[in-house]
């Protein structure tokens, strides 16, 4: 049966042919289909088009949907460590990462304001660490992928209002962690079973401490609670400890700074390597180079626990701020 396509048809059709991407088209396959008139004799024209067109639709809302490499919370991790910033709605975790980083989360005195985690860079002694801020913790709202980040990140930073029930807040959140497996690492002794568990070192800060006359509040805080826990008050607003913050997140993030020197000229002392405590001199020549490692034959060290230009062996365990020579 004759289709009798109209010369509208052709043109669309050769529109359709040069589309590039899914949407577009999607766009001129709907342009094309309008151009064919009903009749027996297109029945089976349309039929195909319309085909195409519900792959093509399919394909655009499976594209749609992030994959779990593409998600907002998978944040690729930079710097000398990853620190989620995590807490009840409205402590102040976008005013801290916003203060703190380059990023700029968006604040707002209403609750449930961020919706997506937000890295930012901190510089904190000579090096970068990374912030995360994050959505809420919050039962009814949370993300579970939230939970995949929190176990990815080398610290926690776990932020309460000071000023509204911070012994519930802190006890709610820690619930809501430890029912998706994760703990705070101090308290790991208390856990008999450890295997299923994630345990990530885990800074409280006690937010909105604006003045002095919020210090009294802050030390019944911390009677009230059963146990020990590392707690920093803090105010973003005014500025208050912040510098303590930083300090506190680069020890308990573990790490030491290692500078390193060329024979027979001074040390580097802009850009120092980060290293996991308890690194050693073979760690840094891998890091250097892969020659450095392969090759080495002697070190020598400036630092607090070695006199100045001391010969090292390669099992030779780093100090905070060593500087070292490598020689192949
Ligand atoms: N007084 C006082 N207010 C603060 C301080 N830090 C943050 N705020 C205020 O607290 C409110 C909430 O701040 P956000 O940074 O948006 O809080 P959040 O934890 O990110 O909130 P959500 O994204 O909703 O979870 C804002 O009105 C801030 O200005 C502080 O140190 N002192
Ligand atoms: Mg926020």
């Amino acid at each position: 049966m004759p289709t009798n396509l109209p010369p509208g048809y052709f043109d669309a059709e050769k529109r359709y042919r040069a589309a590039e991407s899914t949407a577009e088209k999607i766009v001129c396959l709907e342009e094309l289909m309008s151009t064919i008139p009903k009749h027996k004799g297109t029945d089976h024209l349309r039929a195909d088009l319309r085909r195409q067109l519900s792959k093509l639709k399919a394909e655009k809302k499976s594209s749609k949907r992030p994959s779990k490499h593409q998600s907002a919370f998978r944040v690729v991790k930079e710097g000398a460590g990853q620190v989620a910033v995590i807490g009840p709605a409205n402590a102040g975790k976008s005013s801290l990462v916003a203060t703190l980083t380059n990023a700029s989360p968006e604040v707002s005195e209403a609750p449930f304001t961020t919706w997506r985690p937000t890295p930012g860079m901190m510089l904190v002694k000579n090096i970068q660490v990374q912030l995360v801020d994050t959505p809420p913790l919050d039962r009814d709202y949370v993300e579970s992928e939230l939970f995949d980040l929190i176990r990815r990140a080398d610290l926690i930073l776990l932020v309460v209002d000071l000023l509204t029930y911070p012994v519930e807040q802190l006890k709610n959140t820690l619930a809501i962690l430890d029912e998706h497996n994760i703990a705070p690492l101090h308290l790991k002794e208390q856990y008999t079973d450890e295997r299923y568990m994630s345990f990530i070192p885990l800074l409280v800060v006690a937010n909105k401490c604006d003045d002095k006359s919020c210090d009294g509040v802050f030390d019944i805080f911390g009677e009230l609670l059963e146990e020990e826990w590392p707690l920093l008050p803090v105010s973003v607003t005014n500025e208050r400890n912040l510098d303590d913050l930083k300090q506190s997140v680069f020890e308990q993030l573990e790490i030491i700074r290692v500078y390193s020197k060329i024979p027979g000229e001074e040390p580097d002392l802009g850009e120092p390597f980060v290293f996991k405590k308890g690194s050693t001199v073979a760690d840094m020549a891998a890091k250097v180079h892969k020659d450095f490692y392969e090759n080495l034959k002697s070190a020598r060290v400036w630092g607090s626990s070695a006199f100045d230009g001391q010969m090292v062996q390669k099992d030779y365990i780093l100090q905070e701020g060593d500087v070292v020579e490598l020689r192949i």
